[in-house]
């Protein structure tokens, strides 16, 4: 019969729950294996198919590690606070938390479908009460140390949307809301902020020691973006004011023409002339709207206008005119430049557009119709006259600082982590802010500060969160009568996130995050697997979270995530990213209904590397199933019996291929390069079919091998040899390396001298096997004719030769 995929995994995913085969062992003896998922949004559209290629490349590992003999933590949970299931639930006028519970639940029902092997006792949900009280305890801390303060900050408002709601950068396309297209404007709004910038040198330097993909170590050197440079002071003419500007080339200071800052520069409304006060203003109220992105964008026109004052380059005392200007930000170094339009394009194309003077400091080519970026020798610069550019940096920021108008700075990209959102669906932040004007840490043992239960989650309309209309919970009285107010902005959803990787190693610990025992035993993630699109601000936070908790003594590790390895898309079958609009959507529920579980798994590692986008392919699918019953047939015959040339004896046709397949399939399911280890798993297949005997010892060591891919098909072959245990419980298999080389060679069959047949034998065969295999030759005996050899010699390893 043919293999019963749907009833056989039924039967498996039973006996797991039941036997509890994947539960982490609490014994902390055994060495130790994490092997971790990024965890899912519990989305309404249940998963996609790109979330198994991931689940499968560390399941495959789970499983190999536990019968390697390590003890492996290999945990599964949810993501759960955050806008689209806020937004579904306003929409639809259900409760956040029941959907949220409904999408978990399908969530795990398919992940269990899957046959992913995860220890369930394990789970967590960042919307469990038990789980946020500490990512508030963490929010605590971060406050205690100064790391969490209140600013002004620009936020994107959206009045038209539900009534009035703070967007995220992220929600953000072309000016309007991902969602619905409502415009969005920017306006200043308390925050939270975490000062994650005090962390930049440590999460840049320590990137060295980690085993991550280089391009993600390469993006988050650029988000934190430290660059070494000066701070140069000009002072305003006729006024007693100083612009510092942030320059990282100090050495074309003799080459700067104008000065520009950002609009919003506090310097500015002192500095504008009258006759220049309505250019000024005008130019402000064009671009308010803009985003920094769309400001800084090469390819957009810059635009300024001229502020009518003047400031004094410190190092030749020439007059440079101040320009207000759309490409300088004020987030970014002192929001102010110099401007080196001969060799900066930005300033270039500013100087061209408003006729402002272009200076040549370096030699090279002619800088009126480009700028010159290049290196070469300085000119029209006094004292920096003939350095290269490293050395007049030097020598200029020297000068500076003896003349005490400058110095050294290193500045970073990196901006505090805003920390707050006017939302309800999110972990309340523990602070009451007094009546007089105080605040407060909620204490430690009340948390969880609970989010209250409510109706009506409609944002306020204010801008403020839904929470500022739960008045029984927003206002406190404390024991000596003063009343204050609890903060009602939330955790953005990266919180919970930053940390979980912690909690599943002690999930259920009421009196700490994790007991310090059982974090010394675990340490950190020994391979962690997700979707590149994290690279940078989930990576980053939860890099940021984790040396905070290690300056406190809660991890002993300087990194979260030893290694790290990203999978890549599966777009549909026309190359485009699968869309509901597209219509190229595929759901693992009808795949494994049709195909099966093990096929999926099989089929999304078969594919290609882990790391490359590649396309969905029915017919690839159907393949990677057409290949499992052609495992099932070489062991099961049509009875449901083993086959008959499943044997006990060995005659060792099969010695090299198998040794060779044990040797590479572990490697390279080590490596991640589970294509290639399926491709090993199919020559040995071939080599199994070509041959007379199947050794038990091998089809049981072949099936430890499958097992990891297609652990169902892996159990219920197993079962037919020993019944009592699962594969999982099984040691993994051994090579020998000595059954690697090649095991037979041919020798050659000479008479008189002359080749009249050859023949493959092992490399080891007697004299006497050897003489015995010449003579019986077919080739041999009719040459010979009948007649007796005077002479037989053979020289083993090669040739037996006949003299008659
Ligand atoms: C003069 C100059 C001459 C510059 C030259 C560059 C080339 P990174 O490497 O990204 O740190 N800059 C400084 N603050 C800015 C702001 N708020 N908005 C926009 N641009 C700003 O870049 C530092 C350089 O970016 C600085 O060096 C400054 O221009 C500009 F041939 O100063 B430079």
């Amino acid at each position: 019969m043919a293999y019963q995929h749907q009833a056989i995994e039924k039967k498996w995913q039973h006996y797991w729950e039941e036997h509890q085969t994947f539960k982490t062992s609490t014994d902390m003896d055994k060495p130790k294996y994490y092997v971790l998922d990024m965890f899912p949004f519990p989305s309404g559209q249940g998963l996609h198919v790109g979330h198994p290629e991931g689940y499968t490349a560390t399941d495959i590992l789970a499983r190999m590690k536990r019968m390697q003999g390590f003890n492996v933590l290999h945990p599964m949970g949810f993501d759960a606070f955050g806008l689209p299931t806020e937004d579904y639930a306003i929409k639809t006028g259900a409760n956040p938390k029941d959907v949220t519970a409904t999408n978990v639940k399908n969530f795990r029902r398919q992940m269990k479908a899957l046959g992913l092997s995860y220890d369930w006792s394990r789970e967590v949900n960042t919307t469990d009460p038990k789980y946020y009280k500490w990512t508030q305890w963490i929010f605590e801390q971060l406050y205690k140390k100064g790391l969490a303060y209140e600013d002004k900050i620009m936020v994107n408002w959206a009045p038209d949307y539900n009534g009035g709601t703070v967007v995220a950068n992220e929600e953000i396309i072309d000016g309007k809301t991902e969602r619905g297209g409502y415009p969005v404007y920017r306006v200043p709004m308390r925050q939270w902020v975490l000062k994650i910038t005090a962390y930049a040198d440590r999460l840049l330097e320590d990137l060295e020691d980690l085993d991550w993909p280089e391009a993600i170590k390469e993006q988050q050197r650029h988000w934190i973006g430290r660059s070494i440079g000066a701070a140069v002071n000009f002072a305003v003419e006729g006024q007693d004011e100083q612009i510092e500007v942030f320059t990282t080339r100090a050495d074309t200071l003799f080459g700067a023409t104008y000065l520009v800052l950002a609009p919003e520069h506090e310097l500015v409304e002192k500095i504008v002339t009258p006759e220049q006060a309505d250019a000024v203003t005008a130019f402000k109220a064009a671009i308010a709207s803009k985003s920094d992105l769309e400001r800084t964008d090469l390819n957009k026109d810059k635009s300024g206008a001229f502020t009518g004052s003047y400031a004094v380059n410190p190092i030749n005392g020439e007059k440079l005119p101040i320009w207000i200007g759309d490409y300088v930000l004020a987030s970014y170094g002192t929001g102010a430049v110099m401007a080196v339009p001969a060799h900066d394009a930005r300033d270039h194309e500013f100087a061209k557009k408003y006729d402002l003077p272009i200076r040549q400091v370096i030699a090279g080519d002619g800088v009126t119709d480009a700028p010159y970026t290049g290196d070469g020798a300085h000119i029209q610069s006094d004292f920096l006259n003939g350095m290269d550019t490293e050395e007049a940096k030097t020598a200029a920021i020297y000068w500076l600082t003896e003349h005490g108008v400058g110095q050294k700075k290193v500045n970073y990209r990196l901006r505090d982590w805003i920390f707050s959102r006017q939302r309800y669906w999110g972990e309340p932040i523990p602070v009451i802010n007094w009546a007089d004007g105080t605040k407060t840490l909620v204490p430690e043992d009340e948390l969880p500060l609970r989010l209250p239960e409510t109706d009506n989650i409609m944002p306020s309309g204010t801008g403020e969160s839904p929470l500022v209309n739960i008045e029984d919970w927003v206002n406190v009285t404390d024991e000596q009568g003063r009343h204050g107010k609890r903060e009602t902005n939330t955790m953005p959803q990266w919180a919970g996130s930053s940390w979980y990787y912690l909690r599943y190693m002690d999930p259920h610990n009421p009196d700490v995050l994790v007991d310090p025992k059982v974090e010394a035993y675990w340490q950190n993630v020994d391979l962690y697997v997700g979707g590149a699109e994290h690279a940078v601000l989930h990576l980053l936070y939860a890099r940021f979270w984790h040396k905070i908790l290690f300056d406190l003594g809660v991890v002993t590790t300087k990194e979260p995530f030893q290694k790290l390895a990203n999978q890549g898309m599966i777009l549909g079958s026309n190359h485009e990213k699968m869309s509901k609009s597209k219509g190229n959507v595929v759901n693992p529920d009808d795949v494994v209904a049709e195909y099966g579980a093990d096929t999926l798994r099989l089929y999304e590692m078969f594919m290609g590397p882990l790391e490359q986008s590649i396309a969905w392919s029915e017919d690839g699918l159907a393949g990677s199933r057409r290949w499992l019953d052609r495992v099932w047939r070489l062991v099961i015959d049509d009875d449901n019996q083993l086959r008959d040339h499943v044997t006990t004896v060995n005659d060792h046709q099969l010695d090299r291929v198998y040794h060779e397949t044990v040797k590479k399939v572990t490697a390279h399911y080590a490596d991640l390069r589970f294509n290639t280890a399926i491709s090993q798993l199919m020559i040995f297949v071939n080599e199994a079919y070509k041959a007379d005997n199947l050794p038990v010892e091998y089809v049981e060591g072949f099936i430890k091998l499958l097992y990891p891919v297609a652990p169902h098909m892996g159990e219920e072959l197993w079962h037919y040899f020993q019944p009592e245990m699962s594969v999982q419980k099984a040691d993994w298999p051994t090579y020998d390396e000595a059954k690697l080389v090649e095991a037979t060679v041919e020798i050659v069959f000479q008479i008189n001298g002359k080749l009249r047949g050859k023949a493959q034998m092992a490399k080891d065969a007697s004299k006497e096997a050897m003489i015995e295999a010449a003579l019986a030759d077919e080739n041999v005996q009719r040459q010979l004719a009948g007649a007796t050899p005077k002479k037989v010699i053979a020289v083993p390893g090669k040739l037996v030769s006949i003299v008659v």
